[in-house]
């Protein structure tokens, strides 16, 4: 099918707000279907792009609630902008690490992905937008501020319309998604224009296909001893799960639970940790089921998440990816050469920098924010990278990639088990991972949509605590004490700043740490991923080298450290919360 449009100039003015966050902008579904919300931050990213004309970017999303009607928008204003043409998932639809893939495969110039991620979807709830540069990742810090500037300026953007001339059918709105193959345009005041809709998964599974060996994983599913369940959340993963786990692996048609993409996720906070994906964790604990699986995983609504379980076990992501790093060269062949680094974001447990040590390669300790390792990535200084976010992810693409930790765990499985009778269990692979490594304990507390002025104040008082602490000790080595009543001493206290050792960009105020002398850490940080309001996140970590004190509970072995973060921060005075919303 063909059609007709005219380019025209639309008058706008600047709207309040457009500042990306973490990763892109996040905003209530009603704020992006305002007046030229959409329109002006797209054409803002336009303008702020060198070299765009004839070019081809990627567009898709997790299919949350209003995804279709945006492409649509942004479809017009890519020609109008003189876009060449945009490769759409089909159906709208493309993981964020398939389309990091597409991106890469077909060295588009870059790409636009819809999503709040792990934010919960529906018309009441959040819809997203991120711009992915040509390397396949989220855009720097340098690309986003350019937008955020052009946003605050704004007169006018350019969209596709149909000429006044041609009185037929808006060519546009009849383009049909779940189609697959190209609609071209021509355009009355210059070169045409195509959407082109394609299948959502090739590049990204046949990429997955030569990272692993998989006929090995396929002969783990085969395995009497071994089962395995799959939640996507309702998120974007299901159909790519169903395509590996079922028919590239062998698994059971119900080994991808929630497998079905839904506008709203059915109602549910589509974000694979220990609260959102409760249902997942009771059909993983034996106590609660007999026929418990030996690995459950999920992912959340953008595909870019994981959790990693065993029976009743629950592999944190600072483990998760220390583990991967330490047996990705016998275990998984796009790793057989070795590594050279790994990174991991700050607030993360430093259970990786012991394995980099035992390695002897580099580690990188970047802000929160996956786009911090597209630079390391891209100067291969940094192969495999982790968040304790339940981010996980490698070089194969530029963004952290659900499936691929999945597909590592299983290799890891299928590498450690096999030649052995008995299946060798996630928990126990882990437990020998502590024991060599010793065991890096680690919690979150989130506490979400408090109010800002009280999550503002908060961060003022410990940055005063913090300045007041240093300005006390007489040298720089000097321990000090943040509490009277807590024996440990802290050997830093500041507010995290990073320098990108390729590019030199720095990036500051990223968060509040205390560092104690024994390496244990307590760190503050406001998210930069809410919709609303403001959510506090508070992380601890504590080292154990011993193997006898490394079965305690998580909870239990960080009460200490947990306590004096809430009584020096006066969290519940400034908040009015006693409770976190989410511990993981
Ligand atoms: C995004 C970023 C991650 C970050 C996470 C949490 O993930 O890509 O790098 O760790 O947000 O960020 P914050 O603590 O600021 O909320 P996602 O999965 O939401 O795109």
């Amino acid at each position: 099918m063909t059609g007709s449009f005219a380019i025209k100039s639309i008058p706008t003015s600047p709207i309040d707000g457009q500042k990306t966050g973490t990763s892109g902008l996040r905003k209530k579904v009603s704020v992006f279907q305002q007046p030229n919300y959409l329109h002006n931050w797209v054409q803002s990213l336009f303008s702020s792009l060198d070299g765009l004309p004839g070019s081809t970017i990627a567009l898709g999303g997790d299919g949350r609630y209003w995804n279709k009607d945006a492409i649509r928008i942004i479809c017009r204003l890519a020609a109008a902008n003189g876009l060449a043409r945009v490769k759409v998932g089909h159906n709208g639809i493309l993981c964020t690490p398939a389309i990091s893939s597409v991106i890469r495969a077909h060295d588009l110039y870059g790409g636009i992905i819809l999503t709040a991620s792990h934010n919960p979807g529906g018309p009441t709830n959040d819809f997203g937008i991120k711009y992915n540069v040509a390397n396949g990742g989220p855009a720097p810090e340098t690309v986003t501020s350019a937008i955020f500037k052009n946003t605050a300026t704004i007169s006018e953007y350019n969209y596709a319309v149909v000429p006044d001339a041609d009185h037929a059918a808006d060519p546009f709105a009849a383009v049909d998604l779940s189609v697959k193959g190209e609609t071209t345009f021509s355009n009355v005041d210059g070169p045409s224009f195509v959407i082109e809709v394609i299948d959502s998964a090739d590049d990204y599974v046949t990429l997955l296909q030569s990272m692993f060996d998989f006929a090995k994983l396929k002969a783990l599913f085969a395995r009497p001893d071994f089962s395995f369940l799959f939640d996507a959340m309702n998120g974007v993963t299901g159909p790519y799960g169903h395509r590996i786990f079922v028919d590239l692996l062998g698994g059971k048609p119900e080994c991808v639970m929630r497998g079905e993409p839904l506008e709203d996720f059915g109602g549910a906070h589509p974000d694979p940790n220990l609260t959102y994906a409760a249902e997942l964790v009771a059909k993983c604990d034996p106590k609660q089921n007999p026929q418990a699986p030996d690995m459950g995983a999920a992912s959340d609504g953008d595909g870019d998440r994981n959790m990693v379980l065993g029976k009743g076990f629950f592999v944190t992501p600072s483990d998760s990816v220390a583990l991967i790093a330490a047996k990705a060269k016998e275990a998984i062949p796009y790793f057989k050469n070795g590594l050279k680094g790994v990174a991991r974001s700050m607030p993360t447990a430093g259970a990786l920098d012991r394995v980099a040590a035992e390695l002897g390669i580099e580690l990188h300790e970047v802000p929160t924010g996956w786009k911090y390792f597209g630079n390391l990535m891209d100067a291969e200084r940094a192969q495999i990278c982790g968040e304790e976010s339940f981010g996980t992810g490698s070089d194969h693409v530029r963004e952290k990639d659900g499936i691929f930790a999945v597909l590592c765990w299983l290799a890891i499985v299928a590498h450690e088990s096999a030649g052995k009778d008995a299946l060798v269990s996630i928990e126990d692979i882990v437990i020998n991972h502590w024991k060599k490594y010793g065991r890096n304990f680690f919690s979150r507390y989130d506490y979400e949509e408090v109010e800002t002025k009280g999550a503002n104040a908060m961060m003022a008082h410990i940055d005063e605590l913090q300045a007041n602490m240093n300005a006390a000790r007489g040298s720089p080595d000097e321990p000090m004490a943040l509490d009277p009543d807590f024996s440990t001493k802290v050997a830093l206290a500041d507010n995290f700043s990073y320098v990108d050792p390729i590019d030199g960009s720095e990036a500051t105020g990223q968060g509040r740490r205390f560092v104690f002398t024994d390496g244990s850490r307590v760190i503050f940080r406001l998210s930069g991923t809410g919709s609303s309001g403001a959510t506090i996140r508070l992380y601890a970590e504590r080292y154990e080298p011993d193997e006898n004190g490394q079965l305690v509970n998580a909870q239990a072995a960080l009460k200490p450290f947990i306590e004096l973060a809430l009584k020096v921060s006066k969290l519940e005075a400034f908040t009015g919360r006693r409770e976190p919303t989410v511990i993981t």
